[in-house]
């Protein structure tokens, strides 16, 4: 009796490390909306990606999104750079150290993914995700955060 019960045990446990989902999937709106406002990130992840849809209508130009990953602490100060940084950036500076992980600027209709490492999260550390396109980064904002 013990012995099925450490057995059934050893399977559960492995197929809930197998069960980490190391990808998600986020639907962006012409509403100025992601579909989710908090992602979890298991640390059994070595990489995490994001498959990011533009589900509306409306171009790049007037309605463009993607999704970038910093400390909560310095989202602001970035989102104002991303500003500064203009369309021809994608509306991020370039090469800039607080981009933990960003995907392309995508406009209705399209697609695009990103991986990182996991390793670039601390566990201490607050992280948001968010919308770099102009005025769209206090609607279009998440937490990211460590979990067991
Ligand atoms: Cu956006």
């Amino acid at each position: 009796m013990l012995r099925w019960i450490a057995v059934a045990l050893l399977l559960l446990a492995s197929s809930s490390a197998l069960a980490a989902e190391c990808e998600v999937d986020i639907a962006a709106t012409d509403q100025m909306t992601f579909d989710t406002d908090a992602i979890e990130i298991s640390k059994s992840c070595d990489t995490f990606t994001v498959n990011l849809t533009h589900e509306g209508t409306m171009p790049v130009s007037s309605m463009g999104h993607n999704w970038v990953l910093a400390k909560e602490s310095e989202v602001n100060d970035l989102a104002t750079a991303a500003i500064t940084a203009g369309a021809d950036q994608g509306y991020l500076p370039p090469d800039d150290e607080r981009v933990i992980a960003h995907t392309d600027m995508i406009g209705g209709g399209e697609s695009t993914s990103v991986t990182f490492d996991v390793a670039k999260l601390q566990e201490d550390e607050e992280y948001l995700f968010f919308c770099s396109f102009p005025g769209h980064s206090m609607m279009m904002r998440g937490s990211v955060t460590l979990v067991d």
